[in-house]
Formats: structure tokens, C-alpha cells, sequence
């Protein structure tokens, strides 16, 4: 795995943004591996995270499985960096793309309002965001953007969990149920098939394969 799936989980891995053990997740769910993309805390390693990012959103324009967007909407407070990051590498790739965020608790004094950047209205959006497990932050980010005038083009995540939130109605992952609710592609950097792929041919990660089986087993999307 050459490309950006595998260049995203080794920085992953280095960063230590990417854990194994006994972690609960927001849903209530014990996982035994954790996804923190806060742990990308320097220049060197967001930009490097934004050329995996950037890199997935190209091949997927070039599959024609996203359509076109004029602007990055990182969604507080994880993705404002990652939306950030990547408003640089374009920049760098030769597209000034502008970027808009929101505040958690909105401002009464000064500037005011719950947003932060560039106008939404009309400006069609890539939502940045780092996990989807069972979709219920990016709904709220989806609802924040409509509300300020904004249209989604889709969504860029950097790890698709793939987990049903309800395993014994549907095995539809949350992913593809927010993709089809909104008629919206839904691109990840990489998976958790592209984690267990890596853990099947890793030494280092030999001992949590079957972990990591067994919670896809339990969870996961089919
Ligand atoms: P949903 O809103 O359920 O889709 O979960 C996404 C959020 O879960 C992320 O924005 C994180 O706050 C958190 N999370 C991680 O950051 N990494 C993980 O590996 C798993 C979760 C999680 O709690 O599901």
C-alpha cells in the first residue's frame, strides 16, 4: 500500500495518532484501536497529514467520484487544522481555496456569530473532518453549512471507521448512510480494511490483526 492510505497510516503510527488498546468511543462503544488526530501537532506533521488528505481528494476528482468545490469547511474543533493544513497544500498544489470554520459556543460581542473565515453563501464546500464512526458530527456540521447558505459538495475524512451504528438493523455503515441520506461522496484517506490490510502483513502490528478482526466482525460495515 504505496499510496496515500499507506503513507496516512504510517504517519499514523509515528505520530502515535493511532492507538491500539481498550478505548471508549462517543457512540459507547469499547474499540480496541483509537484514532486522535490531534496528535498531528506540529507544521511537519500536518503538512505531511494535508498531502494524504490532498492526495485522496485529487484521485477521487479524477475518478470523477467528487465533484467540484471553491471552498474547505473544517468543523470545531478537530477540523479546523485539518481544514487549515489543507487550505495550504492547495495552495502550494496552485489553488487559493478559501476556508471557513465554527466556533462550538457562538459570540455575542465583536465579530459575533458561529462562523470564522470565508462567507459560505452560495460557496460550494468540502467538509475536512477526521472520523466518521457514527456520522453524528458530520450531520451537524452539514446543518451549520446549509444554515449560513452554503452548499456541501461532499465530505474528506482521514480514517472511515466503517461501523453500522446499529449492527443488528443494518450493516450499512454510517459513511454510507450519511453518503446516501444526502446524496454526497464521502471520501476517506484511508479505512479500517486498509488498517487490517496493514496489520496483516506488519510485524509490528501482528498482534492486533485478530483484534481488530474480530471488533469488524462485531461492528463492522458489510
Ligand atoms: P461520530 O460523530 O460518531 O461520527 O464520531 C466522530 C467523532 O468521534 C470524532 O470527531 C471524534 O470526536 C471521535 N472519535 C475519534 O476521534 N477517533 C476515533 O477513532 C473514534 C471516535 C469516536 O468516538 O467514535
Amino acid at each position: 500500500m504505496q499510496d496515500h492510505r499507506g503513507r496516512f497510516l504510517d504517519l499514523a503510527l509515528r505520530a502515535d495518532a493511532l492507538r491500539f488498546g481498550e478505548f471508549t468511543l462517543k457512540s459507547g462503544r469499547t474499540s480496541p484501536y483509537f484514532f486522535n488526530a490531534g496528535r498531528f501537532d506540529s507544521g511537519t506533521a500536518l503538512a505531511g497529514l494535508s498531502t494524504c488528505y490532498a492526495d485522496a481528494i485529487d484521485s477521487a476528482r479524477a475518478d470523477g467520484s467528487l465533484r467540484e468545490f471553491d471552498g474547505l469547511f473544517g468543523p470545531a474543533y478537530k477540523g479546523i487544522p485539518l481544514a487549515t493544513a489543507l487550505a495550504c497544500e492547495y495552495s502550494r498544489r496552485g489553488y487559493d481555496l478559501p476556508v471557513t470554520f465554527n466556533r462550538k459556543e457562538a459570540k455575542a460581542h465583536g465579530e459575533g456569530g458561529s462562523l470564522i473565515g470565508a462567507s459560505l453563501e452560495g460557496r460550494r464546500v468540502l467538509i475536512v473532518d477526521d472520523v466518521i464512526t457514527a456520522g453524528t458530527a458530520i450531520r451537524e456540521a452539514l446543518q451549520i453549512i446549509g444554515d449560513a447558505g452554503g452548499i456541501v459538495s461532499g465530505i474528506v475524512i482521514a480514517l472511515d471507521r466503517q461501523e453500522a451504528v446499529d449492527p443488528s438493523v443494518s450493516r450499512r455503515s454510517a459513511a454510507q448512510t450519511v453518503a446516501t441520506e444526502h446524496a454526497l461522496p464521502v471520501v476517506a484517506v484511508a479505512s479500517l480494511d486498509d488498517l487490517l490490510a496493514m496489520a496483516a502483513e506488519s510485524t509490528v502490528l501482528a498482534g492486533q490483526h485478530e483484534r481488530l478482526l474480530a471488533y469488524r466482525e462485531a461492528y463492522g460495515s458489510r
